[in-house]
Protein backbone atom coordinates (compact mmCIF):
# COMPACT_ATOMS: atom_id res chain seq x y z
CA UNK A 1 0.00 0.00 0.00
CA UNK A 2 1.26 3.42 -0.95
CA UNK A 3 -0.13 6.54 0.76
CA UNK A 4 0.89 10.11 -0.05
CA UNK A 5 0.28 12.84 2.53
CA UNK A 6 -0.06 16.46 1.46
CA UNK A 7 -0.48 19.48 3.74
CA UNK A 8 -0.65 23.25 3.46
CA UNK A 9 -0.97 23.68 -0.30
CA UNK A 10 -2.14 27.25 0.33
CA UNK A 11 -3.51 27.70 -3.16
CA UNK A 12 -0.09 27.19 -4.76
CA UNK A 13 -1.37 25.33 -7.82
CA UNK A 14 2.00 24.96 -9.59
CA UNK A 15 3.47 23.27 -6.50
CA UNK A 16 0.42 21.01 -6.13
CA UNK A 17 0.53 20.03 -9.80
CA UNK A 18 4.22 19.10 -9.45
CA UNK A 19 3.55 16.93 -6.41
CA UNK A 20 0.52 15.21 -7.98
CA UNK A 21 2.69 14.39 -11.02
CA UNK A 22 5.19 12.50 -8.86
CA UNK A 23 4.94 8.78 -9.74
CA UNK A 24 4.58 7.89 -6.04
CA UNK A 25 1.64 10.29 -5.73
CA UNK A 26 0.01 9.59 -9.10
CA UNK A 27 0.26 5.88 -8.30
CA UNK A 28 -0.71 6.13 -4.63
CA UNK A 29 -3.60 4.06 -3.31
CA UNK A 30 -4.62 6.96 -1.12
CA UNK A 31 -3.79 10.65 -0.98
CA UNK A 32 -4.20 12.21 2.46
CA UNK A 33 -4.84 15.94 2.46
CA UNK A 34 -4.29 17.49 5.87
CA UNK A 35 -5.83 20.91 5.37
CA UNK A 36 -4.93 24.48 4.45
CA UNK A 37 -5.40 23.77 0.77
CA UNK A 38 -6.81 27.30 0.96
CA UNK A 39 -6.48 30.26 1.33
CA UNK A 40 -4.06 31.15 -1.43
CA UNK A 41 -3.86 32.31 -5.04
CA UNK A 42 -5.58 29.39 -6.85
CA UNK A 43 -8.22 28.14 -4.39
CA UNK A 44 -10.76 26.82 -6.91
CA UNK A 45 -8.21 24.97 -9.02
CA UNK A 46 -6.51 23.39 -6.00
CA UNK A 47 -9.80 22.21 -4.49
CA UNK A 48 -10.90 20.78 -7.86
CA UNK A 49 -7.61 19.02 -8.64
CA UNK A 50 -7.77 17.28 -5.27
CA UNK A 51 -11.48 16.46 -5.63
CA UNK A 52 -10.67 14.80 -8.95
CA UNK A 53 -8.82 12.13 -6.97
CA UNK A 54 -12.27 10.86 -6.01
CA UNK A 55 -12.27 7.95 -3.55
CA UNK A 56 -8.48 8.05 -3.37
CA UNK A 57 -8.66 11.32 -1.42
CA UNK A 58 -8.96 11.41 2.38
CA UNK A 59 -9.18 15.03 3.52
CA UNK A 60 -9.55 17.01 6.71
CA UNK A 61 -9.86 20.76 7.18
CA UNK A 62 -7.26 23.15 8.54
CA UNK A 63 -7.63 26.53 10.12
CA UNK A 64 -7.32 27.90 6.57
CA UNK A 65 -10.53 26.23 5.33
CA UNK A 66 -12.26 27.34 8.52
CA UNK A 67 -11.20 30.96 7.96
CA UNK A 68 -12.26 30.92 4.30
CA UNK A 69 -15.66 29.46 5.16
CA UNK A 70 -16.01 32.20 7.83
CA UNK A 71 -14.81 34.85 5.29
CA UNK A 72 -12.35 35.99 7.95
CA UNK A 73 -10.16 38.68 6.35
CA UNK A 74 -9.61 40.08 2.85
CA UNK A 75 -7.72 37.08 1.44
CA UNK A 76 -10.30 34.66 2.89
CA UNK A 77 -13.19 36.68 1.40
CA UNK A 78 -11.53 36.70 -2.02
CA UNK A 79 -11.00 32.93 -1.81
CA UNK A 80 -14.58 32.34 -0.69
CA UNK A 81 -15.87 34.31 -3.68
CA UNK A 82 -13.54 32.35 -6.01
CA UNK A 83 -14.74 29.03 -4.58
CA UNK A 84 -18.48 29.71 -4.66
CA UNK A 85 -21.19 28.26 -2.48
CA UNK A 86 -20.99 24.62 -3.53
CA UNK A 87 -17.23 24.24 -2.99
CA UNK A 88 -17.45 26.21 0.27
CA UNK A 89 -20.11 23.81 1.52
CA UNK A 90 -17.80 20.90 0.71
CA UNK A 91 -14.94 22.54 2.65
CA UNK A 92 -17.25 23.30 5.57
CA UNK A 93 -18.21 19.61 5.70
CA UNK A 94 -14.63 18.33 6.00
CA UNK A 95 -13.87 16.52 9.27
CA UNK A 96 -11.21 17.64 11.76
CA UNK A 97 -9.49 14.24 11.83
CA UNK A 98 -9.53 11.05 9.77
CA UNK A 99 -8.17 7.56 10.32
CA UNK A 100 -6.36 5.29 7.89
CA UNK A 101 -4.66 1.95 8.48
CA UNK A 102 -1.36 1.59 6.69
CA UNK A 103 0.14 -1.91 6.83
CA UNK A 104 3.54 -1.77 8.51
CA UNK A 105 2.86 1.64 10.02
CA UNK A 106 -0.38 0.86 11.82
CA UNK A 107 -3.23 3.13 12.77
CA UNK A 108 -2.62 6.55 11.28
CA UNK A 109 -4.49 9.60 12.53
CA UNK A 110 -4.63 12.53 10.08
CA UNK A 111 -5.09 16.05 11.40
CA UNK A 112 -4.01 19.61 10.59
CA UNK A 113 -2.43 21.02 13.78
CA UNK A 114 -2.90 18.33 16.41
CA UNK A 115 -5.66 15.73 16.90
CA UNK A 116 -7.49 18.13 19.20
CA UNK A 117 -7.02 21.43 17.35
CA UNK A 118 -6.53 22.70 13.79
CA UNK A 119 -4.30 25.50 15.05
CA UNK A 120 -2.24 23.99 17.86
CA UNK A 121 1.48 24.27 17.10
CA UNK A 122 4.04 21.45 17.08
CA UNK A 123 7.55 22.21 15.81
CA UNK A 124 10.96 20.60 15.49
CA UNK A 125 11.81 22.08 18.88
CA UNK A 126 8.61 21.22 20.76
CA UNK A 127 9.75 19.60 24.02
CA UNK A 128 8.94 15.88 24.36
CA UNK A 129 6.92 16.72 27.47
CA UNK A 130 4.55 19.06 25.62
CA UNK A 131 4.20 16.72 22.65
CA UNK A 132 3.59 13.83 25.07
CA UNK A 133 0.72 15.81 26.57
CA UNK A 134 -0.76 16.38 23.12
CA UNK A 135 -0.50 12.66 22.40
CA UNK A 136 -1.96 11.52 25.75
CA UNK A 137 -5.09 9.54 25.07
CA UNK A 138 -4.55 9.55 21.30
CA UNK A 139 -5.19 6.05 20.03
CA UNK A 140 -2.92 5.78 17.04
CA UNK A 141 0.47 4.43 16.07
CA UNK A 142 1.26 7.52 14.04
CA UNK A 143 -0.12 11.05 13.81
CA UNK A 144 0.18 12.82 10.46
CA UNK A 145 -0.01 16.59 10.83
CA UNK A 146 0.88 19.83 9.09
CA UNK A 147 0.19 23.47 9.98
CA UNK A 148 3.78 24.54 10.82
CA UNK A 149 5.09 24.02 7.26
CA UNK A 150 8.27 22.12 8.26
CA UNK A 151 8.80 18.38 7.94
CA UNK A 152 9.11 16.47 11.21
CA UNK A 153 9.54 12.78 11.99
CA UNK A 154 9.91 11.98 15.66
CA UNK A 155 8.55 9.47 18.13
CA UNK A 156 7.27 10.42 21.59
CA UNK A 157 5.58 8.08 24.07
CA UNK A 158 5.54 5.33 21.46
CA UNK A 159 3.63 7.41 18.91
CA UNK A 160 5.26 8.54 15.70
CA UNK A 161 4.67 12.22 14.93
CA UNK A 162 5.09 13.07 11.27
CA UNK A 163 4.65 16.51 9.78
CA UNK A 164 4.58 16.15 6.01
CA UNK A 165 5.74 19.72 5.53
CA UNK A 166 4.05 22.16 3.18
CA UNK A 167 3.35 21.69 -0.52
CA UNK A 168 2.89 25.35 -1.28
CA UNK A 169 4.53 27.36 1.50
CA UNK A 170 7.45 25.36 2.91
CA UNK A 171 9.70 26.60 5.69
CA UNK A 172 12.79 24.54 4.88
CA UNK A 173 16.49 25.05 4.16
CA UNK A 174 16.09 24.05 0.50
CA UNK A 175 13.31 25.15 -1.86
CA UNK A 176 10.70 22.80 -3.29
CA UNK A 177 7.31 21.38 -2.36
CA UNK A 178 7.24 19.00 0.59
CA UNK A 179 5.07 15.94 1.26
CA UNK A 180 5.31 12.51 2.85
CA UNK A 181 5.11 8.97 1.49
CA UNK A 182 3.85 6.18 3.74
CA UNK A 183 4.44 2.55 2.82
CA UNK A 184 5.02 -0.72 4.63
CA UNK A 185 8.71 0.24 4.55
CA UNK A 186 8.05 3.32 6.65
CA UNK A 187 7.76 7.07 6.23
CA UNK A 188 9.71 9.04 3.65
CA UNK A 189 9.79 12.84 3.85
CA UNK A 190 9.87 13.91 0.23
CA UNK A 191 10.73 17.05 -1.72
CA UNK A 192 9.55 17.94 -5.23
CA UNK A 193 11.31 20.61 -7.25
CA UNK A 194 9.26 22.85 -9.51
CA UNK A 195 9.84 26.01 -11.50
CA UNK A 196 9.36 28.62 -8.80
CA UNK A 197 10.02 31.59 -11.08
CA UNK A 198 7.23 30.46 -13.41
CA UNK A 199 5.01 29.73 -10.41
CA UNK A 200 5.63 33.23 -9.04
CA UNK A 201 4.61 34.73 -12.39
CA UNK A 202 1.37 32.70 -12.43
CA UNK A 203 0.62 33.64 -8.84
CA UNK A 204 1.14 37.37 -9.50
CA UNK A 205 -1.53 37.11 -12.22
CA UNK A 206 -4.01 35.27 -9.99
CA UNK A 207 -5.85 38.37 -8.84
CA UNK A 208 -5.60 37.45 -5.16
CA UNK A 209 -5.12 40.48 -2.90
CA UNK A 210 -1.47 40.39 -1.84
CA UNK A 211 -0.49 38.01 -4.66
CA UNK A 212 2.81 39.84 -5.28
CA UNK A 213 3.79 39.54 -1.64
CA UNK A 214 2.72 35.88 -1.58
CA UNK A 215 4.96 35.09 -4.55
CA UNK A 216 7.93 36.97 -3.10
CA UNK A 217 7.58 35.78 0.46
CA UNK A 218 6.42 32.17 0.10
CA UNK A 219 7.51 31.00 -3.35
CA UNK A 220 10.80 32.81 -4.01
CA UNK A 221 12.15 33.56 -0.51
CA UNK A 222 13.50 30.93 1.84
CA UNK A 223 12.52 30.49 5.49
CA UNK A 224 14.94 28.15 7.28
CA UNK A 225 13.42 26.11 10.11
CA UNK A 226 16.28 27.21 12.37
CA UNK A 227 14.45 30.57 12.38
CA UNK A 228 10.81 29.56 11.96
CA UNK A 229 10.67 26.67 14.44
CA UNK A 230 11.80 28.69 17.51
CA UNK A 231 9.47 31.52 16.44
CA UNK A 232 6.42 29.25 16.13
CA UNK A 233 7.38 27.43 19.30
CA UNK A 234 7.36 30.77 21.13
CA UNK A 235 3.72 31.21 20.03
CA UNK A 236 2.69 27.74 21.22
MN1 LIG B 1 -0.99 26.41 6.80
Amino acid sequence: MRVAALFDVHGNLPALEAVLAEPDVAGADLVLCGGDTVPGPFPRECVEVLAALGDRLVAVHGNGERNVVARDGEEARWCADELGAERLARLAALPTTARVDVPGLGRVLLCHGTPRSDEEIVTLVTPDERLGGILAGVEADAVLAGHTHTQIDRTVAGVRWVNGGSVGMPYEDEPGARWALLTADGVELRRTEYDREAAARRIRRSGMPGADAFAAEYVLARHPPSETAPYFESLA
